[in-house]
């Protein structure tokens, strides 16, 4: 694909133009001079509900932006995804995490083949498996019901899954035990299993390769602690292992009955698999019906992104916004902010889908790109966060955009907690826009040497999205509108997100140095001075009873 520059196009210019007037304009002026544009920059999907009024831009950004990603070819890039073009150019793959949550009878096509039938064979044998091990139908070697449920995977194999059990616990199985192993650091496997009985504990060994070295290894450890519980006996395994993976002779290989093995296929990439046969133990944990439900959520914010138009398309205007704070005005990353202790591992999970997607350097053509392209995900629950970091946002030198999360109703109401959570969400991008001026600290009394000290200078962005509730449908529609965004920043910069060959070169480099650190003969050392430094310290550590 051919690109033209982004920074030449008449668009981008059109944009930096109008950045430069904008710039000096307060987010207090745009709110005096349009009394309605707290409602009017709103946009609803799929139930969840933006507000964006609270973002350093007037309706000329907004339509600048859409004329970039029109002139960028966004709308038509979303159509090839969709329609299943492999538009993972430097992977020749389709991208196609759209069809996991097709519904039945939705024709999606590879290679000339409607890949919706098999999503539903696959979600039904999981659905067949679940319930069996829900019910306690299905038995441990030792004839005992299922109790525990350990998931291991790393990456995109695990982050999914963590995320969703601790975001849908409500749902889950409580009666049941679900942890997940994913460091090669051995402290993980040991932590997860230690108080655990092998005879009621089922393991799910997540790898789309099935040739991970930290996944193979604690798949390992998994199955001699499991063996040495249960007496050593090979075709226990059978009963207490199942695998999730696109390669079945890797996993046969292992030991693990195909007929235990769930698939998914390469138009999934990692990242992008939470709601593939990867969700496994989140179906275990919720039941099929729930997990449905998540699919439901997952496919009604694609029909949003794919059908509303631009000025009410909700991954498209915070994929536009994020574009406009790191290519204009320079921010280099964004706060994740859910008002929501379900939500804790959700900033950690964006952190892969946004960074691995759009952590690129070069435009799908090859060539060096003249523009930063993604920006940092980061972020903490609220209201943890105020009691620490939110000071730098407030006050600090540096412009970071926030996405606030919250729900309307608790799952756990407690008197008025809920309320005072949710005030806190609403008043902290009410301070972080307007701040506190001069006038407002002394009319405090605030002696005239504190003044400047206190004065928060506002004009920080924020995005608010609400849910009415926090469900197995507002989760798919919100890990889909971050998808979709980030689709549609991957699309103007013109690089390929859904590669991520810097993790591919993460995953060869250690091997070189493992037989290194292990070889009981010397070995010959030629790294760098430090690299071989670090080795010999380590041999002799090694050799150090601790
Ligand atoms: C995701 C990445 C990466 C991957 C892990 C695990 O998009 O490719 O995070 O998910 O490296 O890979 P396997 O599933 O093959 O073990």
């Amino acid at each position: 694909m051919s690109t033209p520059s982004l920074r030449s196009s008449p668009e981008w210019k059109a944009l930096a133009k109008h950045w430069q007037a904008l710039r000096g304009t307060t987010l207090r002026q745009l709110f005096d001079a349009d009394a309605q544009r707290g409602t009017r920059l709103v946009a609803e999907g799929a139930g969840l509900y933006l507000d964006y009024s609270k973002n350093l831009v007037n309706s000329e950004t907004l339509k600048l932006l859409q004329k970039l990603a029109q002139a960028r070819g966004v709308f038509a890039r979303r159509d090839a995804m969709f329609r299943g073009d492999k538009i993972n150019e430097t992977e020749k793959r389709a991208v196609l995490h759209v069809a996991l949550r097709a519904p039945r009878g939705e024709k999606i096509y590879v290679d000339g083949k409607d890949v919706v039938p098999e999503v539903h064979e696959v979600l039904d044998r999981m659905a067949a498996f679940s319930d069996k091990l829900r019910s306690g139908e299905w038995r441990g070697h030792s004839g005992k019901a299922i109790r525990n449920v350990i998931s291991i995977g790393i990456g995109g194999s695990d982050l999914g899954p963590v995320m969703a059990y601790e975001a849908l616990k409500h749902y889950s199985r409580r009666d049941m035990t679900f942890r997940f192993v994913s460091n090669v650091d051995p402290t993980d496997f040991v932590e997860a299993t230690r108080d655990l009985d092998a005879e009621e504990t089922l393991f799910v060994i997540c790898s789309k390769t099935f040739t991970t070295l930290e996944t193979l290894t604690n798949a390992h450890a998994a199955r001699d602690w499991c063996l040495a519980q249960l007496g050593g006996d090979d075709s226990a395994v059978a009963k207490h292992f199942v695998a999730v993976s696109t390669n079945a002779d890797e996993v046969r290989k292992f030991g693990i009955d195909t007929a235990n093995m769930f698939g998914f296929w390469d138009w999934v990439g990692g990242r992008y698999s939470m709601d593939s046969a990867i969700g496994l133990s989140t179906m275990l944990a919720i039941g099929p019906e729930h997990f449905r439900e998540m699919l439901a959520g997952f496919h009604a914010m694609d029909e949003h992104f794919r059908s509303s138009p631009a000025e009410r398309n909700l991954p498209l205007l915070m994929g536009l916004l994020s574009i406009w704070y790191n290519d204009f005005f320079g921010a280099q990353t964004v706060a994740v902010l859910p008002y929501a202790q379900y939500l804790k591992r959700f900033p950690a999970y964006l952190q892969q889908l946004t960074m691995e997607s759009n952590g690129k350097h070069v435009t799908l053509a090859g060539e060096h790109v003249d523009y930063p392209t993604g920006p940092i995900y980061w972020g903490e629950p609220g209201t943890n966060g105020q009691h620490s970091f939110y000071q730098l946002i407030h006050q600090g030198t540096r412009l970071i955009p926030c996405d606030f999360i919250g729900f309307m109703h608790s799952l756990n109401p407690l008197g008025g907690q809920h309320d005072l959570l949710m005030a806190n969400l609403i008043a902290q991008t009410e301070a972080l826009a307007f701040g506190k001026t001069p006038a407002q600290v002394r009319a405090e009394g605030t002696p005239e040497w504190l003044v400047p000290h206190r004065v928060c200078e506002g004009n920080r962005p924020t995005n608010i999205i609400l849910a009415e509730n926090l469900t197995p449908h507002s989760l798919g529609a919100l890990v889909a509108l971050y998808e979709h965004s980030v689709f549609t920043q991957g699309a103007i910069w013109h690089i390929d997100s859904f590669d991520q060959w810097g993790v591919e070169l993460g995953k060869q480099l250690a091997k070189k140095v493992i037989p290194q650190l292990q070889d009981a003969q010397e070995p010959k050392l030629a790294h760098d001075s430090s690299t071989n430094a670090l080795i010999r310290r380590y041999r002799v550590a090694r050799k150090t009873p601790s």
